[in-house]
């Protein structure tokens, strides 16, 4: 007897040691500690034992039955507990926040550039940032050898050895310094007439300052139809400052030289850090500059495809990360690059 009740104690506990909820609990207590149950069963069979084996039986039964009733309870106030857990939702609770994120100021800046200059019919156009030095600047009349080439010092990809000899390089592939070789390929693709704009990112080898970077963007703007001049030029350049600004701003125009345009202008904005008074974004000189441009060389024309005798266009690179820096008053190009989320966070 004493023997069955042990092993009827290990089956309990055993059993009670898998019980997943308090329905499987409440079967298990049916089984065996119920009226009808397995070790109510046996303590009732006591009473007809005899002497000393009807003490020493009935002292364990009543301790095994103590002992599971202790262990009954324990685990279902285990297993209420984990169910009120699991059920229990605090709706007052507050929720997790998400973290958003939101765009870059120059992809703020480049989405109102393409606005402005699509509703005034012009196309917006993309281009490879690793391109051929042929695009990037043979086609556009700064062969080989030039000294227009020092302007815009760039990053030559995969050099190989020079056919001209012992001590120099060459590389046929350069990371584009400027946006303007989309014009040729503008060009040849689509012809003339043609109105074109061309965001993007260029990149030269240069030291960086506050007005200086080496990974910048620029919009490259260009128009080609009959009889078009620099006022056509002027006015789309003063349509677009006066879109991006909402009020009238200050430029300077001056001569400039790019071997792709004759006559070459620079467009200087008057600095919107200082007010004009000079600060080191602006070199202290009050003024920023801020477009290259001018009336398309014939020559370029010519390496587009497109008869210089019937047709002329302007053409115009804007410094798109510069004007972002007078948009929004940022003292330091550096910054857009600088993934610092303090900074790019206040947009
Ligand atoms: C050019 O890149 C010419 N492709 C522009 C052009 C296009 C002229 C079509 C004529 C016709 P430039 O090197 O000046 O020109 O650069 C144009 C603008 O890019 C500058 O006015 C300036 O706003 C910006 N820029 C130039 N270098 C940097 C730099 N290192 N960091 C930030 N912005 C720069």
């Amino acid at each position: 007897m004493k023997e069955r009740l042990l092993q009827l104690k290990q089956e309990i506990l055993d059993n009670l040691g898998k019980a997943k909820d308090l329905s499987v609990l409440r079967n298990l207590e049916t089984k065996y500690l119920g009226r009808k149950g397995e070790l109510t069963k046996i303590l009732r069979g006591i009473s007809s034992m005899a002497g000393e084996e009807k003490k020493n039986i009935g002292k364990l039964a009543n301790e095994i039955k103590t002992e599971l009733r202790n262990k009954f309870e324990q685990v279902e106030r285990s297993l209420s507990g984990s169910a009120d857990k699991a059920g229990f939702l605090d709706v007052t609770l507050p929720g997790k926040k998400i973290k958003q994120g939101h765009l870059h100021p120059i992809t703020i800046i480049q989405n109102e550039l393409e606005d402005l200059f699509t509703s005034m019919g012009f196309m917006v156009l993309d281009g490879p940032e690793l391109e051929s030095d042929y695009y990037n600047f043979e086609a556009l009349n700064i062969p080989g050898n030039h000294p227009a080439r020092d302007m815009q010092d760039t990053f030559y990809v995969a050099p190989g050895p020079s056919p001209a000899g012992a001590g120099e390089w060459r590389s046929d592939m350069v990371m584009r310094t400027h946006t303007s070789p989309v014009q040729i390929r503008a060009m040849r693709k689509y012809g003339a007439p043609l109105r074109c704009v061309v965001p993007g990112r260029v990149f030269r080898c240069e030291a960086t300052d506050a007005c200086h970077d080496t990974t910048f963007d620029q919009l490259e703007g260009f128009m080609i139809d009959k009889n078009i001049s620099i006022s056509n030029l002027i006015s789309v350049l003063k349509e677009m400052l006066s879109g991006i600004f909402k009020q009238e701003v200050k430029i300077r125009v001056r001569p400039g030289y790019f071997p792709f345009v004759e006559p070459g202008l620079e467009v200087d904005v008057n600095c919107t850090i200082c007010d004009g008074k000079g600060c080191p974004s602006c070199k202290h000189s009050g003024w920023l500059e801020m477009i290259g441009a001018g009336m398309i060389h014939p020559n370029v024309l010519k390496y587009g495809g497109i008869d210089s005798k019937e047709y002329s266009g302007f053409a115009f690179g804007l410094g798109l990360t510069r004007l972002a820096m007078m948009k929004y008053g940022i003292d330091d190009i550096r910054l857009f690059n600088s993934g610092d989320l303090k900074f790019l966070e206040q947009f």
